[in-house]
């Protein structure tokens, strides 16, 4: 059963953005009549971007929320079976590539209903990479997933027949009437640039590269007390993610010291600062490309300033900005960002919002 306060607390904000849409009681007298009669109500198509978009602005771990209002939302609420989801997943990947110049675009599927729950997408992003667990516990691809790629392939997936570090794993949705099924995405909507550096030839000879839209697919979209579980959606990267996260954390692609060894740093001594320089050069090296490429991505010195221009921006509109310091601050030079050096309203919001659903993590 849709929470009452929680949709008049929405509408409200609806109302008071959008002072077009008409008297607000009338529209909130008809929600409760119709949340009486059927347990929920069902948002109009301006009340659904409008949420979309203000869950982005309340994502307090985003520091990309400075082009809220650009948002393109989908309304994919009457799509049920779960061919035409996999089919507008491929669709909203077309879209939001672009081509190169990245669109964010959000797709949303139908909401939990009383009577039928909603669908669900078990990836945790449209695109990520197999992990392949081998006999002498290394990993081939991406060790994040390795689970998934078990649970995949029980069901049936195919790996490639020579298992790569970047094989592209299937769609897991679920819809009530059919129960789980798995969909190999269409090659020409997935865009990977593989990576070079701009002053090392050997850079490339590593053969590495990664995709060029992220687009996040298990996190639960509420708005107004409804719940949207399957509502994927994305923006371009900044390059520190692929740089400074996925390509060097441990417990993912660990490149540090393959990269530290060929610039022919001297890796027996921390202070040395090896994996610093490494880092860096990594770095560099999504940068170029992407760039090269015409894949839109950012570098965190511009993304932070323009992050703070969305903070000032908000506090004129007389509204907080929730954020969480230990997401928005970027996972390499820090200090040198100014994201760093000051503190930020409590990241704890009301209204719309994304969260992450445990059971489809
Ligand atoms: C998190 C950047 C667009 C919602 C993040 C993070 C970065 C980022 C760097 C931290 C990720 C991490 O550390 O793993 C950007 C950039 C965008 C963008 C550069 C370009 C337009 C969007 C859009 C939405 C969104 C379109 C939703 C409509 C979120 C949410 C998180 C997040 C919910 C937290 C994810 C989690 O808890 O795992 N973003 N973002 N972002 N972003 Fe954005
Ligand atoms: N760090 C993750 C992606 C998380 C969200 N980042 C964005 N979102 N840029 C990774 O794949 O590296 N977005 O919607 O653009």
């Amino acid at each position: 059963m849709t929470d009452l306060a929680a949709a008049a607390e929405f509408i409200e904000l609806f109302h008071a953005e959008n002072p077009d849409a008409g008297p607000v009681h009338d529209r909130i007298a008809w929600i409760r009549a119709e949340i009486d009669e059927t347990g929920t109500y069902r948002h109009t198509e301006d009340e659904l971007t409008f949420g979309a978009r203000v869950a982005w602005r309340n994502s307090a771990r985003c520091i990309g929320r400075l082009y809220w209002k650009s948002l393109r939302v989908r309304d994919l609420r009457s799509v049920r079976d779960a061919s035409s989801i996999a089919e507008h997943c491929a669709e909203h990947l077309r879209l939001a590539t672009n081509n190169g110049k990245i669109r964010p675009v959000m797709s949303v599927f139908a909401p939990d209903r009383p009577e039928a729950p909603a669908p669900r997408i078990y990836n945790d992003q449209l695109i990520r990479y197999a992990g392949y667990g081998q006999p002498d516990g290394t990993v081939v691809g991406d060790p994040l997933y390795t689970g998934f790629t078990t649970t995949v392939t029980a069901m049936g997936w195919e790996p490639p027949t020579t298992q790569g570090a970047f094989d592209i794993l299937p769609l897991l949705i679920e819809t009530r009437h059919e129960g789980q099924q798995l969909f190999t995405l269409p090659r020409e909507v997935i865009r990977e640039v593989p990576l070079r550096h701009p002053d090392f030839a050997w850079f490339a000879e590593l053969g590495l590269r990664w995709h060029a839209v992220p687009a996040i697919s298990n996190m639960r979209l509420d708005i107004g007390g409804v719940s949207y579980p399957a509502a994927p959606f994305n923006g371009w990267y900044m390059g520190t993610e692929i740089g400074a996260r996925n390509l060097t954390d441990i417990d993912r692609y660990n490149l540090l010291e393959v990269i530290a060894e060929r610039l022919g740093l001297d890796t027996s001594d921390d202070r040395t600062l090896w994996r610093d320089r490494a880092a860096v050069e990594i770095n560099r090296a999504v940068l170029h490309s992407y760039a090269e490429d015409g894949v839109t991505i950012t570098d965190h010195h511009s993304e932070s300033r323009h992050f703070l221009a969305h903070v000032a921006k908000e506090e004129r509109a007389g509204r907080g900005c929730p954020v969480d310091w230990s997401w928005i601050v970027p996972p390499m030079s820090g200090g040198l960002t100014p994201v760093f050096h000051r503190y930020y309203d409590d990241p704890e919001t009301t209204g719309p919002q994304f969260f992450v659903d445990p059971e489809a993590a």
